[in-house]
């Protein structure tokens, strides 16, 4: 019989090749055991409210306001909202046309990407041009859109970090694209090391591959590490000597838990650098609403900037956008009002402070509390969270626990995070998900639980790991390091 049009076997292969290991095997376990009624701690989203995290006041205020404009006509709002918050309800009303049901402009409301360039040149100290500024339905779309315009067939190649977040294997899957990985280097706290990306590049030439983009996540997700500005100013070479465009996915760049190395854009290394190079390089760059201390992951707002990047081009990823018709519009909204918070002397300004301070300290203290706990565990290894919202610890298996894996048809790193979801409640996501080296085993959780519970988490994960290795102890020896 011949298959139908949506019968498995005849779909795009491309959809079939995709994985995406965060709604993996482990969530689909955990989302179970939860339905049993077992207490499941999901350490395996970068999804700030599930966890707990209050929303802002100032920016919900004021999008209620927008959500429900008869508000702003009621005789009380003023004894309900701070006045900025209804001020800016109005300011933001007034740059639609019809409010927030109706469509936008593809690439987003005008005077929101006025703000978003505002924002960048403030960080940066160079000028962005709205024009070049398309807000998206949170990152993700931003990144899908840019690498379905730079892949053309299997024979493109993009250079991925490994680990990696799966959005950009899928990604690559789905647009047909070949993903090239340069591994990132543990020993040297998940740094880049140029000698290896020359040969992955090299690898890539040797089957044929035109290797056209190179995507950096800084800071890393899962490997929580910022780069330095001397990394990312050879990167820029690199991409200018190779003739590749950057993808610079920098969503973490208010999640910073140390002072040696703070956030700075790839955009502006590019432009110190001055020409050829500043003028040459094709990048792009990602942010979103999603992460950072607002956590307003389900929102959907973000943004890409792109720099030097013909008009033609631009104008092909515009007519692309608009086959969408237009982003969320309260999205871009939340998006606005994150890159223009209320100034110094305004009436919100003390409270967006203190509410924001608090999320970020409280972080900072987590990303100890857990990359502390999972050292002091046996057989466990991970480098400190520098930034992002994430631990990837490592994890060396015995050889026993290795062999009982493979006899239950699961890879390594999936059994043993399996394990500490049935004995602890834990939902973790395996190295394996996000690419790991070949032997070596991970996992990921998020450093998101409440601040109070952390403690108790990882002595439950202490007690489980004990306990496994005890199980699985074997005189032959570990998985590698
Ligand atoms: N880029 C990186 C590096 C991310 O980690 C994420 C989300 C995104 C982009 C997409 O964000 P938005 O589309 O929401 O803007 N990270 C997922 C993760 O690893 N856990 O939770 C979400």
């Amino acid at each position: 019989m011949t298959p139908k049009p949506l019968d498995y076997e005849s779909l795009n292969e491309n959809v079939k090749k995709v994985a995406y290991a965060v709604r993996g095997e482990l969530y689909f376990r955990a989302s179970e055991l939860q339905k049993e009624g077992k207490k499941i701690i999901f350490t395996d989203v970068g999804n700030p409210h599930a966890l707990g995290q209050k929303p802002l006041s100032f920016p919900r205020q004021v999008v209620a306001l927008c959500q429900a404009p008869f508000l702003l006509d009621d005789p009380n709002v003023g004894l309900l909202f701070p006045a900025d918050a209804i001020a800016r309800a109005r300011h933001y009303l007034s740059m639609t046309s019809g409010g927030l049901g109706a469509y936008s402009d593809s690439r987003g409301i005008p005077g929101v990407r006025k703000e978003v360039a505002d924002f960048i040149e403030r960080r940066d100290g160079y000028p962005s041009d709205p024009e070049l500024i398309f807000l998206t339905d949170g990152a993700s779309k931003g990144v899908m859109q840019m690498l379905n315009t730079i892949i053309r067939d299997e024979k493109d190649g993009i250079l991925v970090p490994v680990p990696q977040y799966p959005l950009y294997s899928a990604a690559i899957s789905l647009c047909g694209g070949s993903l090239v990985p340069y591994y990132l280097e543990e020993e040297a706290n998940w740094g880049l090391d140029f000698y290896n990306i020359h040969q992955s590049v090299a690898a890539a030439h040797s089957k044929g591959i035109t290797v056209r983009a190179m995507v950096i996540i800084n800071p890393g997700n899962p490997t929580g590490q910022c780069l330095s500005e001397a990394n990312i100013r050879e990167l820029l070479k690199f991409c200018f000597q190779e003739n590749l465009v950057l993808l610079a996915d920098e969503v973490y760049q208010q999640n910073i838990y140390q002072d040696e190395r703070p956030f700075v854009s790839a955009r502006k290394i590019l432009f110190d650098m001055g020409p050829p190079i500043s003028k040459e390089v094709q990048l792009v760059s990602f942010h979103t609403v999603s992460k950072g201390y607002w956590g307003e992951c389900g929102q959907r707002g973000g943004y890409f900037e792109m720099t030097n990047l013909p008009s033609q081009t631009v104008d092909e990823i515009y007519k692309v956008a608009s086959v969408s018709l237009s982003p969320n519009v309260p999205g871009q909204i939340f998006l606005g009002l994150m890159v223009n918070p209320p100034k110094a002397g305004d009436i919100s300004y003390l409270k967006l402070v203190q509410e924001s301070k608090a999320v970020l300290e409280s972080l900072r203290r987590r990303a100890h509390i857990m990359t502390d706990g999972f050292n002091s565990c046996r057989n466990v290894v991970c480098n400190f969270t520098e930034g992002a919202m994430y631990s990837f610890p490592q994890i060396r298996l015995p050889l026993k626990a290795i062999e009982a894996a493979r006899k239950a048809g699961k890879a390594p790193d999936v059994f043993y995070c399996l394990k500490l979801l049935e004995a602890t409640g834990i939902a973790t996501v395996p190295g394996s998900g996000f690419g790991q080296k070949e032997g070596v085993f991970h996992l990921r959780t998020t450093i998101l639980p409440a601040e109070e519970d952390m403690p108790a988490i990882m002595t439950s994960f202490r007690k489980f790991n004990d306990e496994f290795m005890e199980q699985y102890e074997d005189y032959r020896g570990y998985s590698r390091m």
